[in-house]
């Protein structure tokens, strides 16, 4: 009998050496089918970067159609001030979204940028055939590969690239959606929209700014720094939220490039009315999560009905909060109260990504050159107090009585600089006596919170609300971090 261990080595070989994940055909009768030979002339398919998706085929026969996809190894914002090489399909993370009808006969070109350090293929679960194109698109930095496959089974499909080491390829956020619809196309709504979420592992901690390197040892022991949608934090959030109005449908094209993570995706405040889940063809009504597994995709579908800002997440909650599985669709439109009573989601689930970004990213350019002034990191602080501190110190820096001790005016805050800074990145338990009140109470510690974020926090906080004292410095707050005695373990 082979030893284990020896097995194992087979098995790991196989799949990285020649980097290729076998699919089955499906059995005859299934959803596949082939219509015949293509038909009229060939066609050059629409490609489009996420959020976009290319428009319904409106076609009735099946085609020659062209695709054409460069890959690009571009440097990128991942967060505010942070940035990160990504390998990407067609410039972009996830990359192009490919739109075919089943039955359709793809000429696939995949052109690898003359800039590009990497060999680079393409692995499309869409394909029939031993690794769905792995081994015919193998192509070094300036070169071209073709091949040709028969779209022979609808549905949403991951395409990602599988060249070794596959794990780093895909990491650096090589993957995308190819959606085949059915001969008879798909159902008309008012809205498609393409997110993909993907987990990465750089270097530095979440949001340590500067350029960031992928760290293969997190990868390897799946413990990402980031979980996105749409391959940056601020992919979809702000100005760059998905919009809609109310009264219309929504359908997402919702994959999971992985590497690693299989994604409870979740859209808060709405109910899926229907769910392609496994990207197959059965569908599923009235869902509130559905599993996306990596190397996989689903299309959800609803409908608006009350106005307001609907957050997708990752409801592996801590991927949401604390690395960037977020995103915003955003519906304009008259209220509903019948359906609907409450106000607007408010910082409680936004977080910080209702924040001014822009202030964030003035301070910290500001920083860079060695010019930040008090009102830049007041301005930046105030975008992080919000949703951070707000919580329990309330959005006007006063407290909640009995419960909360207020900031505003806040003798005890204002006594001791490094008491407060300590406060904040240690938390602080027992009693308080803040503006000749008491409190016994639990403040949780914020260390998650960056040196910078931290900085601006406490120069907003001590000088807003009549408070007034001197800026807090990013390099203050790393001196107390640094002499604070942690836990074994404990983070930061
Ligand atoms: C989960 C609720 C909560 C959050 C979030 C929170 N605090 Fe507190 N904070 C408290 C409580 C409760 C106390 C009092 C603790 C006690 O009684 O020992 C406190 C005390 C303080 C104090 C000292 C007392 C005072 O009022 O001057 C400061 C300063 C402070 N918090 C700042 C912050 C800042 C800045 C943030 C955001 C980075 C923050 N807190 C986030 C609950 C919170
Ligand atoms: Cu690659």
């Amino acid at each position: 009998m082979m030893p284990f261990s020896r097995l194992f080595f087979i098995c790991a070989f196989s799949s990285l050496g020649v980097a290729v994940m076998a699919e089955a055909a499906s059995p005859p009768g299934a959803q596949g089918g082939d219509f015949g030979p293509p038909r009229g002339a060939p066609i050059r398919a629409v490609l489009t970067s996420p959020p976009a998706v290319p428009p319904p085929l409106h076609r009735n026969y099946p085609a020659k159609v062209i695709v054409e996809l460069e890959v690009r190894e571009i440097q990128k914002e991942i967060s505010e001030g942070v940035t990160y090489t990504f390998w990407t399909f067609g410039g972009t993370t996830p990359g192009s979204f490919i739109r075919v009808r089943q039955g359709d006969t793809v000429e696939f070109h995949l052109k690898n940028h003359p800039d590009n350090k990497m060999p680079h293929n393409i692995d499309l679960h869409g394909v029939t055939g031993p690794g769905g194109g792995a081994a015919s698109s193998f192509t070094a930095p300036g070169h071209e590969s073709q091949f040709t496959f028969k779209a022979l089974n609808q549905g949403i499909y991951v395409y990602h690239c599988a060249t070794a080491p596959v794990g780093m390829h895909v990491g650096n956020g090589m993957y995308g959606l190819m959606l085949v619809e059915p001969p008879g196309g798909m159902k008309p709504v008012d809205h498609e929209y393409y997110v993909m979420q993907g987990d990465f592992y750089t270097v530095g901690k979440y949001r340590e700014r500067g350029h960031q390197d992928f760290d293969m040892q997190k990868a390897i022991d799946e413990k990402p720094t980031y979980v996105l949608f749409n391959g940056s934090e601020g992919a979809l959030v702000g100005e760059n939220a998905l919009k809609a109005k109310v009264g219309e449908t929504v359908r997402l094209f919702v994959g999971n490039g992985g590497p690693n993570l299989v994604s409870s995706f979740h859209v808060i405040g709405a109910i899926f009315d229907r769910v392609r889940y496994e990207g197959g063809v059965h569908e599923q009504e009235n869902v509130q999560t559905t599993l996306i597994p990596a190397g996989g995709a689903a299309i959800v579908e609803f409908h608006l009905r009350v106005p307001g800002s609907y957050v997708l997440v990752d409801h592996s909650i801590f991927r949401a909060f604390n690395k960037g599985a977020l995103a915003i669709l955003k519906a304009d439109g008259p209220e509903n109260k019948l359906v609907y009573s409450g106000k607007e989601v408010d910082s409680v689930y936004l977080g910080d990504k209702a924040a001014n970004l822009a202030a964030v990213s003035e301070a910290r350019s500001a920083e860079e050159r060695g010019t930040l002034t008090k009102e830049q990191q007041m301005k930046a602080g105030e975008s992080r107090f919000t949703g951070t501190c707000s919580v329990c110190h309330q959005a006007d820096g006063k407290g909640v009585a009995n419960v909360f001790p207020p900031l505003a005016g806040s003798d005890f805050l204002m006594a001791d600089k490094s008491r407060a800074i300590g406060i904040v990145l240690n938390g602080l338990s027992g009693k308080v006596t803040v503006n000749a009140n008491g409190y016994d109470s639990v403040m949780p510690p914020m260390s998650q919170l960056n040196d910078d974020e931290l900085a601006n926090i406490l120069t907003y906080v001590r000088n807003s609300w009549g408070n007034s004292g001197d800026a807090v410095s990013a390099e203050e707050v790393k001196a107390i971090r640094n002499s604070t005695r942690r836990a074994e373990g404990a983070a930061h």
